[in-house]
């Protein structure tokens, strides 16, 4: 990819290159094979070129998307996602994108083009006018800016280091306008590039450290292992069910965790959350933060004060004691730490107490039996778990699918009912319970992994990301979209308290039929009023692979407020329920 420089008779020619192609080289170079983007000034020709050198460019209808689908697919490989966007608000729509996927600790680059830097360091009015490096440098791991083409190929290689070394995380890539045009000399330019050798390195844990945790464990009487989505990243898969097995210790999987062992395992204790998270006497956290999603390992939750020591693996060793006191810290790559672990065990391991496991199982079975019986009504208009009743059974004959999953019922609720049976299936809202992940996330999922997608979403979570039924259908993706739709937010049924014309502040239209979106872009539009059409309108799309969205017609009536989490819910003492 290089032009010829004619230069006067008799000289000799030389093959020259751009910043363009240095870019594109630079990427191809780390083996990144996937650009999702919005084109536009100054990146354009960019997308285009990269295109055109064999690399795929998935072009969104609105950043964010982009950008979520970059860091999702960051969190699939372990290699970071790229984002592309055009200057000051096509950066700033994909900085969200990127400051989640640092929430996250996914890895992701953004790579935003930008102005004139003379003129937006004077602040005179360029076009698309904006410091991005500034703005992005508190939302994200790292944030560099190249000027000149002869630093691209140590721009690309620092930021992969950045975003996928130590804990992951987003990166900030600027590129300034300018840089594309830049014109070097093609041998000098590929001499300049930089193959990144052991972009994340292992990080062994300190053997006293493994020692350490191996004696707490040993001391255990009612041990918990809590798998969090850093042990799904960390791909150490057998070894951790390894662990799981060998130490006979009952887990509970966060929600990106679930699948990575089989959510019908017989150690699983999920289906006694409660329980475990009360009783245990010792807890050792593999890839989870004690962060809001887990009470910050204390209060009511969490038994009485001081009836619990924690082991924490994290690769982050600024993560230990943020909210508790870490008895042992076990700090390294989840797979070195848990080799380690397994290697420290021995052959004479001894399983915990079995008055442990029993009580746990025989709680575990009472509530499966409870929610069974929830989930055997067929009710019409469907509430929840009579839709998902149905999602759970396609998702158990299809355990490879992937499930994106956002909403505020219908992510808790689905989380609950749909057992997962292989890691990195289920793809959610994350660390932040944030709305527009889905038609992202579903994209970069089925691109990567070329699996059916299946996306539940809440149908006001489905509009924060909806446009996007056009992306699938442009590129023909295996995404089956349900859209629980219950006219609104939580509810369809509330009233606007003023008793005023407008709509209530949490309510949809009624009845919208979102399944007619699709079908202008020649996708597979179904409503489904009753379980059986659902399950007839899944099964026909995870079997064709058509794009196809399915309007799930939920009462109104069902959901509750803020779903699960309605006890982070300021509401106001002096509202009378229905009326000012
Ligand atoms: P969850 O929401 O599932 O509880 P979190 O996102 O809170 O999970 O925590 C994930 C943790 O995993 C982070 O603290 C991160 O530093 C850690 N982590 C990510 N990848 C690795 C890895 N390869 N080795 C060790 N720790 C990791
Ligand atoms: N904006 C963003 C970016 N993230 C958010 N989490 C919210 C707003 C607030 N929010 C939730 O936490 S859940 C939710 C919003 C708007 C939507 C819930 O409605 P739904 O699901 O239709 O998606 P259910 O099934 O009706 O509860
Ligand atoms: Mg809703």
């Amino acid at each position: 990819m290089s032009a010829v420089l004619e230069k006067s008779v008799g000289e000799p020619e030389a093959e020259l290159t751009d910043g363009f192609h240095l870019v594109i080289d630079a990427l191809k170079l780390n083996g990144i094979k996937t650009i999702y983007g919005v084109p536009g000034i100054p990146i354009t020709d960019l997308g285009r070129l990269a295109q055109a050198a064999g690399m795929r460019v998935i072009s969104f209808r609105h950043e964010q998307n982009a950008g979520n689908a970059a860091a999702i697919a960051g969190f699939l490989t372990k290699s970071p996602g790229v984002c592309l966007t055009v200057s000051a608000p096509g950066f700033l729509n994909g900085l969200i994108a990127l400051a989640n996927a640092t929430t996250n600790c996914f890895p992701m680059i953004l790579i935003s083009g930008s102005s004139e830097r003379e003129i937006v360091d004077l602040q005179q009015g360029d076009y698309e006018e904006m410091d991005q490096l500034a703005v992005a440098k508190t939302l994200c791991k790292g944030a560099f800016r190249v000027l000149h083409a002869a630093d691209i190929g140590i721009g690309v290689a620092r930021a992969i280091r950045a975003a996928v070394s130590g804990r992951p995380g987003g990166v900030y890539l600027d590129l300034p306008a300018k840089l594309f045009g830049q014109v070097m000399e093609a041998e000098a330019g590929r001499r300049s590039l930089v193959k990144v050798i052991d972009p994340a390195p292992a990080q062994i844990p300190a053997p006293t450290a493994v020692e350490r945790a191996l004696d707490v464990l040993r001391g255990a009487k009612r041990p918990l292992i809590i798998l969090g989505k850093g042990a799904a990243y960390a791909q150490a898969d057998n070894d951790i069910r390894a662990l799981v097995e060998k130490s006979g210790i009952p887990y509970v999987p966060m929600s990106m965790a679930k699948g990575l062992l089989p959510d019908t395992h017989p150690q699983s204790a999920a289906a006694a959350r409660s329980t475990v998270l009360a009783d245990s006497d010792v807890v050792m956290m593999i890839g989870a933060r004690l962060n809001w999603l887990l009470s910050h390992g204390k209060g009511k939750q969490w038994g009485p004060p001081g009836s619990k020591k924690f082991i924490q693996i994290d690769i982050e060793p600024r993560e230990m004691d943020s909210n508790v006191e870490i008895a042992a810290p076990l700090v390294g790559d989840i797979g070195s730490c848990v080799a380690a672990l397994l290697r420290g065990m021995g052959d004479d391991w001894k399983q915990p107490p079995t008055e442990w496991t029993e009580a746990i199982r025989n709680k575990k079975d009472a509530n499966i039996a409870r929610m069974a019986s929830r989930l055997g009504k067929n009710s019409i208009p469907m509430d929840y778990h009579s839709a998902l009743r149905v999602l759970r059974d396609v998702i158990k004959e299809r355990p490879d699918a992937i499930l994106v999953n956002e909403g505020a019922n219908t992510l808790d609720q689905a989380r609950g009912v749909i057992d997962m049976y292989q890691p990195r299936k289920r793809l959610d809202v994350g660390t932040w319970g944030i709305m527009g992940i889905g038609m992202g996330f579903a994209i970069a999922a089925a691109i990567e992994t070329g699996k059916p997608v299946l996306a539940i979403e809440g149908d006001s979570a489905f509009g924060f990301s909806g446009m996007e039924v056009e992306t699938i259908c442009r590129y023909n993706l295996p995404v089956c979209i349900v859209v629980f739709n219950n006219d609104g937010i939580y509810r369809g049924t509330d009233v606007n308290l003023s008793g005023g014309a407008d709509a209530a502040t949490t309510g949809f239209v009624k009845g919208a039929r979102y399944d007619r979106m699709i079908e202008g872009f020649g996708g597979v539009g179904v409503n489904a009023t009753t379980p059986d059409e659902l399950k007839r309108a899944v099964d026909a799309a995870m079997d064709s692979g058509k794009p196809t969205l399915i309007n799930a017609v939920i009462d109104p009536a069902a959901g509750s407020e803020s779903g699960n989490i309605g006890n982070l819910n300021p509401k106001s003492a002096l509202t009378k329920k229905g009326g000012a």
